[in-house]
């Protein structure tokens, strides 16, 4: 019953979960525009995470 729970959540759940939060206009897709800032934010995350560790 358990293992069947975690199968009812699609492999692909955690990168659809991204993309709706990067479609800033909502029409479905990832343009260029949200894919900067989705660089934008692995930059600084980046950054951030160097900084902490160093
Ligand atoms: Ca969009």
């Amino acid at each position: 019953r358990i293992r069947d729970g975690h199968r009812e959540r699609p492999r692909g759940w955690a990168v659809e979960k991204i993309m709706q939060d990067l479609d800033e206009n909502g029409d479905g897709e990832v343009d260029f525009q949200e894919f900067v800032v989705l660089v934008a934010t692995l930059t600084v995350a980046c950054n951030t995470f160097f900084w902490e560790n160093a």
